[in-house]
């Protein structure tokens, strides 16, 4: 498969599915012959980004690294997935605004805030509503909903392998695959 480099960009709640299904899109690719890079908390947040914490300061911070390094990624014409929360617009734009005109692609991975918390999958949002994390996302920090992202996943309504069909579907009919 010949591609470009190109940056998927996927911004949700804790829990609402970013990591899961940026695994399996990583996967489809893969095995299409696309070259791709996935980016997450697991190797972003515990290497170059370890001297951030959540305070607002340093998620914008946190993502403004990340949307660096996704330019790098482009640049060497990968197909790089960040999956982080992502929560300021501001911040996605600025990350957008470093890429040309058509090589960022913003996933809205939406599940309501109940479905999340229900979801639950490392006990995090019971934490936050105990007080025992600060500024958790949802809870006691802002999320900030894109407005026109490229694509909108309804990971309430739609399992991981239909949301990666919705994704390549997308991805082949704008021309990226
Ligand atoms: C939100 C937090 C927090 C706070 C720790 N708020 O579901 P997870 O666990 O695995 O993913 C969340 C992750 C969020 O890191 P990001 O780098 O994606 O956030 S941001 O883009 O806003 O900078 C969650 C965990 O870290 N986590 N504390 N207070 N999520």
């Amino acid at each position: 498969n010949r591609h470009r480099g190109l940056t998927i960009w996927f911004t949700g709640l804790s829990g609402s599915g970013k990591s899961t299904i940026s695994v399996a899109l990583e996967e489809r690719l893969t095995n299409m012959g696309c070259r791709t890079y996935r980016l997450d908390g697991d190797n972003v947040r515990t290497g170059l980004n370890r001297d951030l914490s959540f305070t607002p300061e340093d998620r914008i911070e946190n993502i403004r690294r990340i949307g660096e390094v996704a330019k790098l990624f482009r640049d060497a014409g990968v197909i790089n997935l960040t999956a982080f929360i992502s929560p300021y617009r501001r911040d996605r734009e600025m990350a957008r605004a470093l890429s040309s005109e058509n090589d960022f692609v913003e996933v809205f991975v939406d599940a309501p805030l109940d479905v999340c918390e229900q979801r639950d999958p490392k006990g995090l949002y019971k934490k936050a509503r105990a007080g025992s994390i600060p500024n958790f996302t949802g809870i006691s920090a802002p999320y900030e909903p894109p407005e026109h992202p490229e694509v909108h996943l309804h990971t309430a309504d739609k399992d991981v392998n239909g949301c990666v069909d919705q994704l390549v579907e997308y991805l082949i009919t704008q021309g990226y695959l």
